[in-house]
């Protein structure tokens, strides 16, 4: 278990950091590398107590990042950090719970944990490395690849159309939507401790760089040309909580936003936040029902005050 928050680094991170290859994890260069020092800065700039923050992954290369950040950490099932992650806030509420995992995990094969995600508001924090490819199994293309993109393990360019994570996830119900880029770790920081001081279901895009297998479309000078800041006076922010006239101008200024993107023109920053008391937590509290941790399962003496008989006796056959 980890101690130190001390140990959670809070160093900003310099081009030489990332191409020093000082995370062995992963290749030189690569934007999970960016996105790592990014995690680290928002859980001290959120003032985590690390003992109480846990970060689940799925599998890929960007889920190795629990074992690089002193906090608990659970590397799980290909698609199935989602689950894995509502399961551990409710059975504990006081955690802060943050999913980093890949687009390939989120929103290919983890497609129906994503969209199911934003219909309960379980309070956890949903940061995804978008490099447009399946890094780990050799660079074939993720659900997020634009149409025509020839990226090398295709032998031709990319017969399908590309799915809009943002829009998915703003008519799903997310009520914190945002997008940012692997190589900007300043603006990620920032927008990750808002994501985690957010109460509810929050999902951060985060574009990043795979120079191994996408290295055309994921290069830090082409995100800087091409992943612009939000226009002049946009404001995602729903001031009045309660105002669903406001809330629907808001979520409907968004889409508008993001069905006139391409591929070559896409903005960067919190698209959209709704403070919605509505968690799938208040929901159970509204029922009576205690999450697990607040049980007493032993008396001051440490005996076990759990009856286990009923349980045995109904599986009985
Ligand atoms: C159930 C299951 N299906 C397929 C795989 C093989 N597999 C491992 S990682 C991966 C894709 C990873 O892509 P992504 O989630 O985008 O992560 P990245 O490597 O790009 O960071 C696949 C298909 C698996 N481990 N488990
Ligand atoms: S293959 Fe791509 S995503 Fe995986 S470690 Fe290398 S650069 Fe990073
Ligand atoms: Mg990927």
């Amino acid at each position: 278990m980890p101690t130190d928050v001390n140990s959670i680094e809070k160093k900003q991170v310099t081009m030489s950091s990332l191409t020093s290859n000082e995370f062995n994890d992963w290749c030189s260069g690569c934007g999970d590398s960016g996105i790592v020092l990014a995690v680290k800065n928002a859980i001290a700039g959120a003032g985590l107590d690390p003992n109480k923050t846990v970060i689940v992954s799925g599998i890929g290369c960007s889920s190795k990042l629990p074992h690089l950040v002193n906090v608990n950490g659970v590397h799980t099932l290909h698609g199935r950090p989602i689950p894995f992650a509502e399961g551990i806030k409710l059975a504990n509420p006081e955690l802060t719970v943050i999913i980093d995992s890949g687009d390939g995990d989120t929103y290919g094969i983890g497609a129906g944990h994503f969209v199911s995600a934003g219909r309960r508001n379980v309070d956890i924090k949903l940061f995804v490395h978008n490099n447009e490819v399946y890094a780990l199994t050799k660079g074939q293309a993720s659900p997020t690849l634009p149409e025509g993109a020839k990226v090398k393990a295709l032998p031709a360019p990319n017969i399908n159309g590309a799915l809009d994570p943002l829009a998915i996830a703003l008519m799903a119900g997310y009520n914190f939507v945002a997008r940012t880029q692997s190589y900007n770790v300043k603006e990620q920081t920032d927008i990750m401790i808002k994501a985690i001081k957010h109460k509810g279901l929050a999902l951060v895009d985060i574009h990043q760089g795979c120079p191994t297998y996408n290295p055309e479309f994921t290069d830090a000078a082409w995100f800087k040309q091409h992943l612009i800041p939000l226009p002049e006076g946009y404001d995602g922010i729903v001031h009045d909580q309660s105002d669903m006239k406001e809330v629907n101008e808001k979520k409907l200024q968004a889409l508008n936003l993001l069905l006139n993107e391409t591929p070559e023109k896409m903005y960067s920053g919190i698209l959209f936040q709704w403070e919605n008391p509505d968690t799938f937590e208040d929901r159970l509290i509204a029922r009576g029902i205690e999450p697990p941790m607040s049980h007493e399962i032993s008396d001051k003496d440490g005996k076990s005050t759990v009856d286990l008989t009923k349980v045995l006796g109904d599986l009985d056959v």
